[in-house]
């Protein structure tokens, strides 16, 4: 097909048709420009509010919840979390006397399976004691990620304001109050649980008070865990009196509280590798380091420490904006919710959804934290449910799929530094398998014997194996890996980490893969995730099964393209390429579905057929093999879905959501998303299993960015799956397709009307939508763009880095 060039008179007449605030052709430049950015006129307000405290009622020791302890269903459904990556708080914006739960990644005792668990790090009581208030409000606002509660009691109004500072590692309180009264509480810590009856479980801690500095410190047993907690209280007016263990303060105008945390945990090898008891440094105490950050936080006082985090967080939660035609709610969020539960169709919840996720996201995982767990940052438990771990065989992916294409890819750093400190004991494992299975097949280089991993890992810990699911849990690992380089083009990154984790991987499966009579290779030990055997009973244990088999697919062909990328030349790869066509990971059985297990023939022959897990679509999403190219196998994943049906936990909605935005079936991805803001979304709008878990919260995020824009296939696509729902009118703002791309888009009755891309890597564009061929394509400059098209709906053209390009779709 010949270049296509359009000329700048046609390109205004079309713009003159669309309704947005252009000022004509002499302008053209100008115009250009400002449709490049498609920046949103004004930041529409994201914010969780109540007239009323949450309740709470307490814990219920009595309600076990997947394996954890005691269930707390004020905190679950009711409290606000705020967080920084290592450190998370909930709220409960109480009058008579506020809680604030403060969870630390690292503090753990034995949990559930007796290998670690994080447990509840303090509660945090402010007794006020206005035990009847007016105009009452508690906010927790997204944009900001401030938290506020305000209120009169009597003649005064009292305010505050809370949030949890990444730069500064603290968290900060600032309470306000304007009338007669004047402010006047007691702060009142707590350790909990410290009568736990369980050796497991068991914890010390001193309560001490120095001037104006609450301390607790203490050890909690299991791993000799030496944890610190400072609460710093500054007061403006009035006065402070020192307890014993608390601290009162009297007739104040102004209380700033500054809260830091800290532990003598290490991320590094020893942690998972060395026995229980060797895996921390038990000569280091972080007392010291606690006190610094309080002290650095005192020294900037409150306006700093705010600005200081606004600009941290702003400049991650703004890159971007998805508007699907709403208008921002005055109801309180659970009537919001209720609303909806209700039937009511609202895109603002649809929106706020999404973005609440982002916002989660950035509190649980930053650069230099631990990734975020089952639970985000947040356990109010004493046992937390699964041992707020990190789950391989979905959950912890789950958490981060939408990273990256909502531009937040620094919140995965967490996980590669989680990765790269686990690697060598993984190393191991890899070397103990192939030593164990296949003798023959061991190298005596430890490093060609790969890596490998199992499912439920914490920051202390990490499995060789797992009873239920395969070695493809690994592959689902490095699925992100992969994702993390397309997305950011980062090439030191894939030299140093990705490339070499890729390699290791396929090097452990081409061992461990056995050629079969009729030439194939298939994984043994195999497993998808948590199936059980027909009539129920154990895990189901096979060969080859579609997870297994389509994860070992899946790492074969990123490494290959990896080391393209790279210009790696190792013989390896060779060995890699020979196995591809030996996998046969995708077969259809009779029903017409794609097979969980090679010896299944109709569906739900094994396994429970409505089973949450969907690990033989792995490969749809977030896998890359089942695609547009094999429209045989999408209509079998597409039934498969239909069969296994959306009656299921919160994360796998969340799944089932991504795989129908890859199928480009709107309508039932909405459908699955509306169920699961309806059915499985607390009021607090934290997601549920249930109990409480993050992983669908992130999900979705993934998921409704998966609707509005794809490039999994090598290319771009436009409104892959817009549901009826948001066809009218919307935009999104900064999204992030692989290749490096931030990409802003407005639509309209369904159709696609303005486009823009700023190329951040200097990557070839290849673009889909309906029509496109019919497109112009300008930079910012306003010069006319050529670019070359195959087919009608696909142009693909060079870019500058750092250049955004325009481009104006033909009328439909
Ligand atoms: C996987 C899931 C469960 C749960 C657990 C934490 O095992 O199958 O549903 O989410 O992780």
């Amino acid at each position: 097909m010949p270049h296509k060039f359009k000329l700048p008179l046609w390109f205004c007449l079309l713009i003159g048709l669309l309704s947005i605030s252009l000022t004509g052709c002499n302008d053209s430049k100008e115009s250009v420009q400002k449709e490049a950015s498609l920046i949103p006129d004004s930041v529409k307000k994201y914010e969780l509010w109540e007239p009323e405290p949450a309740p709470n009622r307490g814990g219920d020791f009595e309600e076990i919840r997947a394996r954890g302890y005691p269930y707390d269903k004020d905190w679950e459904n009711w409290s606000y979390a705020i967080g920084n990556g290592a450190l998370g708080a909930n709220l409960f914006g109480r009058t008579d006397s506020e809680r604030i739960q403060l969870s630390e990644k690292s503090i753990a005792n034995g949990g559930c399976y007796d290998r670690g668990g994080i447990t509840n790090a303090a509660e945090l009581y402010l007794d006020f004691d206005h035990p009847s208030v007016a105009d009452y409000r508690r906010t927790l606002n997204l944009n900001d990620a401030i938290a506020t509660v305000s209120y009169r009691a009597g003649e005064t109004n009292y305010q505050r304001e809370y949030f949890a500072s990444y730069p500064d590692d603290v968290m900060v309180v600032r309470l306000s109050a304007e009338g007669p009264e004047g402010l006047s509480f007691t702060v009142r810590p707590e350790i909990p649980y410290l009568d736990s009856t369980t050796e497991r479980d068991s914890k010390s801690a001193n309560v001490t008070v120095d001037g104006e500095t609450i301390t607790l410190a203490g050890v909690i047993d299991f791993f000799k865990l030496k944890y610190e907690i400072q609460v710093r209280v500054i007061q403006q007016g009035g006065q402070l009196v020192a307890g014993s263990e608390t601290i009162e303060i009297l007739n104040a105008d102004e209380v700033t509280l500054l809260m830091a945390v800290d532990t003598n945990y290490e991320l590094k090898t020893q942690v998972f590798s060395a026995e229980r008891l060797e895996k921390l440094d038990h000569s280091l105490d972080p007392h010291d380091r606690v006190s610094e950050k309080i002290r650095q936080a005192a020294a900037l006082g409150f306006e700093q420490l705010k600005s200081r985090h606004l600009a941290d967080y702003r400049g991650l939660f703004d890159r971007v904006a998805v508007d699907l035609n709403s208008q921002v709610s005055e109801l309180p969020t659970h009537q919001l919710l209720e609303a909806y539960q209700n039937g009511q169709q609202d895109p603002y919840l649809e929106e706020l959804m999404f973005q609440y996720g982002r916002y989660l996201l950035i509190a649980s995982s930053r650069e230099n934290s631990l990734p975020a767990h089952l639970q985000g940052a947040w356990t109010q438990y004493e046992v937390t449910p699964w041992s707020g771990g990190y789950w391989h065989n979905i959950n912890v992916q789950m958490n981060y799929w939408g990273a990256m294409s909502t531009d937040l890819p620094e919140t995965f750093e967490a996980y590669i530094r989680y990765f790269e400190a686990y690697l060598p004991l993984a190393k191991q494992y890899a070397q103990d398998y192939i030593g164990e299975l296949y003798p023959e097949q061991l190298s005596e280089d430890p490093e060609e014997n790969g890596w490998t991993i199992g499912n439920g890992s914490n920051p202390y810990f990490l499995p060789a194996r797992a009873p239920h699911s395969g070695p493809g849990t690994a592959g689902f690992t490095t699925k992100m890996l992969m994702d993390y380089y397309d997305f950011t083009q980062d090439k030191a990154y894939l030299r140093e980490t990705g490339y070499p984790a890729l390699l290791g991987l396929s090097r452990f499966f081409a061992r461990a893969l056995e050629p079969t009579e009729g030439g194939l290779l298939l994984m043994n030990n195999s497993a998808s995730p948590e199936i059980r055997h027909p009539k129920g009973g154990d895990y189901y244990k096979t060969i080859g099964s579609t997870f297994d088999q389509g994860f070992v697919w899946e790492n074969h062909n990123d490494v290959l393209r990896a080391a393209e990328i790279l210009g790696e030349t190792d013989p390896f790869l060779k060995t890699i390429e020979a196995q591809i066509p030996r996998l046969d990971p995708i077969q259809i059985g009779s029903s017409g579905q794609i097979k969980e297990f090679r010896e299944e023939d109709a569906y739900g022959d094994i396994g429970d057929p409505k089973h949450r897990h969907i690990s033989h679509l792995c490969t749809l999403y977030p896998g890359t093999l089942i695609n547009a190219s094999k429209p045989k196998w999408m209509e079998a994943a597409s039934k498969t879905l239909d069969f296994r049906g959306n009656d299921t936990t919160g994360w796998a909605m969340a799944h089932r959501m991504n795989a129908r935005a890859r199928l480009k079936e709107a309508e039932k991805a909405y459908d699955v998303y509306r169920k699961l803001i309806a059915e499985k979304t607390l009021q607090n709008l934290w997601t549920t299993h249930p109990p409480f878990q993050i992983d669908a919260s992130l999900g979705l995020v993934a998921g409704v960015a998966e609707m509005l824009l794809q490039s999994h296939n090598g290319l771009i696509e436009l409104l892959p799956a817009l549901p009826q729902a948001w066809a009218e009118n919307g935009s999104f703002h900064g999204l992030v397709a692989r290749g490096n791309f931030k990409i802003s888009a407005k639509w309209a009755e369904g159709q696609l009307r303005q486009l823009s891309i700023k190329s951040r890597s200097g990557q070839h564009c290849r673009l889909k939508y309906p029509g496109l061929s019919e497109a112009s394509v300008y930079d910012e400059n306003g010069q006319a763009v050529s670019f070359e098209t195959t087919e009608s709906d696909l142009i693909s053209f060079s870019t500058q880095k750092g250049m955004t390009y325009s481009i104006q779709p033909a009328p439909q």
